[in-house]
């Protein structure tokens, strides 16, 4: 039972994987013997990154680049195969939020959180499928949100990359199943990173954040998500246990897209 999970042998990518939900869901994989590569947008996050992979007990290889850079993005995949070799797992993790009212948002500041959100995808599953289908086989995770499903103020750019990336996940499916590339997303819910601090900080008197309020109510859970609750979940789908499960969005929320909320 536990070789279906294992990854020994494998080597996966994951972008902006120098903390938060990258940093987890790449040390689980190691955990289960793949071997870590990661990136990151400059050099002082790639070195944080590899102290605390090291910190782990986990070697692994940390490169600089911009993933919405197609050429950077080429470039440094060339660079793996030769210094590691042919990539069997990719993790599209890297990702930004910004919360502005739609109406106030520069069309700019949209564009840079698509440019990171959906077309850095794009251009990571494109420089690594071929490889992958040479190889014979590759798993490409997507990090969605429950903002592939669902709406709420201020996140207008956001909800339509990571509703993209649900799409761009079964569309990837649905060209390469046939080489034997599985494509699946993971759906975090409220997951405690520096990425939702703002959504948590501490009130002037010491009490809660009303949105943190708003999520405790709104997860059936009743917590906020750690970092460690997808880690189980991406080396399923990371793992020859999910190989004929293809084009499909893993929700870890806590139970919040089955709930209607808190009655009055
Ligand atoms: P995070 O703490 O902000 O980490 C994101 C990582 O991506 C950072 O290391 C960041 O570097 C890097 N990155 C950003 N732009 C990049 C670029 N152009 N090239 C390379 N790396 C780049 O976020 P997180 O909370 O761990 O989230 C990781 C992923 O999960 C994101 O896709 C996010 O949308 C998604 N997600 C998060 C939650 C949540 O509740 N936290 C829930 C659902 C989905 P910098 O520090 O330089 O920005
Ligand atoms: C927000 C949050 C969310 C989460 C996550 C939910 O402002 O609503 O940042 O978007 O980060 O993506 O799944």
């Amino acid at each position: 039972m536990e070789n279906m999970f294992s990854l020994q042998g494998k080597i996966a990518w994951i972008t902006g994987g120098s903390y938060g939900i990258g940093f987890a869901i790449a040390s689980g994989m190691a955990r289960a013997g793949a071997t870590i590569v990661f990136n990151d947008i400059n050099q002082e996050l790639v070195d944080k990154g590899l102290a605390a992979y090291q910190a782990e007990g986990i070697q692994a290889h940390g490169y600089v680049c911009d993933v919405t850079s197609e050429d950077a993005v080429q470039a440094l995949v060339a660079r793996v195969q030769q210094e590691v070799g042919v990539i069997d797992i990719l993790v599209n993790n890297a990702g930004i939020i910004k919360r502005i009212p739609m109406i106030e948002m520069s069309a700019a500041d949209f564009r840079k959180v698509i440019d990171v959100d959906l077309n850095a995808p794009f251009i990571c599953a494109k420089a690594v499928i071929p490889a992958m289908i040479e190889k014979g086989h590759g798993k490409i995770i997507n990090i969605c949100s429950m903002m592939s499903e669902l709406g709420r103020e201020t996140v207008s750019a956001y909800a339509a990359a990571k509703g993209g990336l649900k799409m761009l996940t079964r569309n990837i499916c649905s060209e390469y199943g046939d080489k034997n590339i599985q494509c699946n997303g993971i759906g975090p819910g409220y997951i405690a990173t520096p990425q939702t601090a703002p959504l948590r900080e501490r009130q002037a008197d010491g009490s809660r954040h009303p949105f943190d309020q708003f999520i405790i109510a709104k997860t059936p859970a009743g917590r906020w998500g750690n970092t460690e609750d997808l880690v189980g979940p991406a080396v399923f789908l990371a793992s020859e246990a999910s190989n004929f499960v293809n084009g499909h969005i893993l929700y870890v929320d806590g139970g919040i897209l089955a709930y209607i909320g808190k009655q009055p």
